[in-house]
């Protein structure tokens, strides 16, 4: 095993797609998300195919079982080399109609849970004096759209936490790099019908793709972001 990894929301769409790229580069990868029947059949998968994994079903706002998983990782391997924070969620209605419990929804997972999982791998990076955090943050961490008012607020903050500490880190030899993909074709856009170019998103292997490039760069190189968009994405 290369190095020892953790994908959120690896049970589909983008993150599902990152752990499968991390495993077949040889890499262990602890797949985390709360549909433990899909996270049982792409461990299967990864390892049916050669590679290492172990599913985590948990809730990323689950302060406690978030802990408890870095710790039971830390203590097998000794160490967690590269965290892919990816699970998000999206409410998009008119700012005046969102109810508090929705505010905190998505601010509870986009938001606090990549700041929990963060924090817990971070003592054991510090401790090895390398280590790579990765967040699959949104074209939307840098601008705005009628309708995306909150999900656009949770992606700024996600945002502006990791390119922070991307700052604070850089000194003890560990790399944070932000991506910032467009629109992606996956079960967000499920519950939203009448998209024409749908079939013309990117997917999700292309942003695996952006992410095995700013895990594979040299030692000496941090990617600090990369943004990608479908070329029929007006904005
Ligand atoms: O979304 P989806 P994507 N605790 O819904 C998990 C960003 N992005 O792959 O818990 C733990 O298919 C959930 O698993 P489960 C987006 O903001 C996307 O498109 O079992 N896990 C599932 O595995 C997000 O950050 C687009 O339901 C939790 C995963 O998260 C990332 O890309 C554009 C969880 C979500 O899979 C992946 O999105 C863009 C929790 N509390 C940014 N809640 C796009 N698709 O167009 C959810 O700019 N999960």
């Amino acid at each position: 095993m290369k190095k020892i990894s953790i994908v959120t929301g690896a049970s589909r769409g983008i993150g599902r797609e990152i752990a499968t790229r991390l495993a077949k580069e040889g890499h262990f990868v602890a797949l985390v998300a709360r549909n433990e029947e899909e996270i049982r059949e792409l461990e299967f998968e990864i390892d049916s195919a050669g590679g290492k994994s172990r599913g985590y079903p948990l809730d990323l706002s689950d302060e406690a079982a978030v802990e408890a998983m870095v710790t039971e990782l830390r203590a097998q391997f000794g160490r967690i080399d590269i965290l892919v924070n990816n699970a998000g969620i999206g409410v998009f209605k008119q700012g005046a109609t969102i109810s508090t419990e929705e505010w905190d929804r998505v601010f509870e997972v986009n938001v606090r849970g990549s700041f929990l999982m963060t924090r817990a791998v971070l003592p054991a990076m510090l401790e090895a004096g390398a280590g790579h955090v990765v967040a699959i943050a949104s074209d939307v961490s840098k601008r705005t759209f009628a309708n995306g008012a909150l999900y656009c607020a949770s992606k700024y903050a996600q945002d502006a936490f990791f390119s922070g500490l991307r700052k604070e880190v850089r000194a003890s030899g560990i790399k944070v790099s932000v991506v910032y993909p467009g629109l992606v074709d996956t079960f967000f856009h499920d519950g939203n019908p009448g998209q024409p170019h749908r079939a013309e998103y990117l997917k999700p292997h292309d942003i695996a793709d952006a992410v095995a490039y700013i895990l594979n760069a040299p030692a000496h190189v941090v990617i600090d972001e990369l943004m990608l968009h479908p070329l029929v994405q007006d904005y």
